[in-house]
């Protein structure tokens, strides 16, 4: 038994933000119907494409254990078919821009005429406000969710990041809200509206920067390496670099070979409760009772020279070879992975965390599998489905529809080729 077996979900999503929760529901067992317009479906099918004529790698990723069906929701049949499935649907995901559901004539109000215990879940680039009817991109919500301000480095234009915090973490947000509110609807019997904007959700992953903002009314950011360098701090929270976020000051430092490999760098943390085990590592010994450096707000304003001389040391070795000293020492520290070496990694295959899937048009590919871990549900990655694959499959088996119907409808155009 899934955790989410017996739910369906009518997938009305594309791109990256909604595709990543419902795949996650898939993930936990819901059977997930990707609605896709016939003829190109999700845009993502065709975008970025390596191999040709195959589904990408951006859809593929992104689509696991779904099933797919054609549909033309403009058309009149089209609608009477995406009625039905609101019928039979448990959860309805979708992140059109602003406004289409309502246009395609499913908005909330018929949702809930049609299935009272429809969980409608959305992602949009905004909440309610000036700018709900935008549409939006991952960077825009990484830049209006307080993200590219905090990111970079200080006198450097502001910078984004290659984690999809608002696509992919909204989706997650958006997952847990779907979750959420199944478990409300077992009390209530009630379905009820979700809605994950992608800037809350970013400025939910950015939450520190908002302490940082209001830490600033008590004095300069003395964690900041800014502090330690003697500038002054403007009116809103700076970019950091790589300073570490929290009370323990870390850097990224340079591993033996960083001349040539652009990824020989560690990530070294000088916690607190390890720093004398750190002195002694990197042969400053006589920092342990040094009153400059004894102490964490003794060691704030010389952050520069405190991981300089960390660095003297780490770039005598890999980084690999740093972080198998430092372990058994206690001292956090973490390679600076490339996405080769992830690829390639084995630990992370044998959690299924990095997945090899097999598939029709594109043959093997490797995928992020499900980051959950349950004790009690093995998660199996399946590939994505071709474009209206299970078309018929759901008109009859889920939809119900006879032989006459299911004929009636093919011919109206409205599910594409089947
Ligand atoms: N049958 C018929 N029409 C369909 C259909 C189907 N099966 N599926 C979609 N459509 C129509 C929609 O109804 C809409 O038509 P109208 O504009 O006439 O109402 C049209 O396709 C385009 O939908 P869209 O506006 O959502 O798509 P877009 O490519 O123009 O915009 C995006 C893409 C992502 C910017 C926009 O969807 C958006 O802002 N979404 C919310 C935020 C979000 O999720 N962003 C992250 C995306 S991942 O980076």
């Amino acid at each position: 038994m899934k955790p989410l077996q017996g739910i369906r979900v009518l997938d009305f999503t594309h791109v990256q933000s909604g595709p990543t929760c419902t795949q996650l529901l898939a993930w936990f067992g819901a059977d997930v119907i990707k609605v896709e317009r016939p003829g190109t479906g999700d845009a993502t099918r065709t975008q970025l494409v390596d191999v040709p004529d195959a589904d990408s790698l951006y859809f593929t990723m992104l689509n696991h254990n779904k099933r797919s069906i054609c549909l033309n929701t403009k058309h009149e049949t089209g609608k009477e078919v995406l009625a039905r499935l609101v019928s039979s649907c448990d959860v309805l995901v979708e992140n059109f821009a602003p406004g289409a559901l309502g246009r395609m004539g499913f908005g909330w109000e018929r949702i809930q005429q049609i299935n009272p215990r429809m969980i409608m879940a959305s992602v949009k680039g905004f909440g309610p406000g000036k700018f709900e009817d935008c549409k939006v991109y991952e960077n825009v919500a990484q830049c209006a969710g307080g993200s590219a301000s905090t990111t970079g480095f200080l006198g450097d234009v502001p910078m984004v990041t290659g984690a999809q915090i608002g696509d992919s973490g909204t989706g997650l947000h958006l997952a847990l809200g779907i979750t959420v509110a199944l478990l409300h609807r077992q009390k209530t019997g009630r379905g009820q509206r979700v809605l994950a904007p992608m800037q809350d959700g970013v400025l939910n992953l950015c939450r520190v920067k908002l302490r940082d903002q209001q830490r600033l009314r008590a004095g300069p950011l003395r964690e900041y390496s800014q502090f330690g360098n003697g500038i002054e701090f403007g009116e809103a929270t700076p970019r950091a670099g790589n300073d570490s976020g929290g009370g323990q000051p870390g850097r990224i430092l340079r591993c033996k070979g960083w001349e040539t490999d652009p990824n020989a760098y560690t990530y070294f943390i000088t916690q607190v409760a390890v720093w004398p085990r750190i002195c002694e590592l990197i042969g400053k010994p006589e920092w342990i009772d040094d009153p400059d450096y004894a102490t964490l707000k003794a060691r704030l304003p010389r952050l520069d020279e405190v991981f300089a001389e960390i660095e003297e040391w780490t770039s005598t070795k890999t980084k690999f070879e740093v972080m198998e000293i430092c372990n058994p020492l206690n001292i956090p520290v973490g390679p600076i992975l490339s996405m080769k070496e992830i690829a390639e990694d084995q630990g992370l295959r044998e959690s299924g965390t990095i997945v090899e899937v097999e598939h029709p048009e594109r043959g093997k590919y490797l995928t992020v599998g499900c980051p959950i871990k349950f004790s009690d549900h093995n998660v199996v990655v399946d590939r994505s489905p071709l474009l209206g694959e299970h078309t018929v499959e759901i008109l009859a088996d889920v939809l119900g529809y006879e032989d006459d119907e299911l004929q009636r409808i093919i011919e109206s155009g409205a599910v594409g080729k089947v």
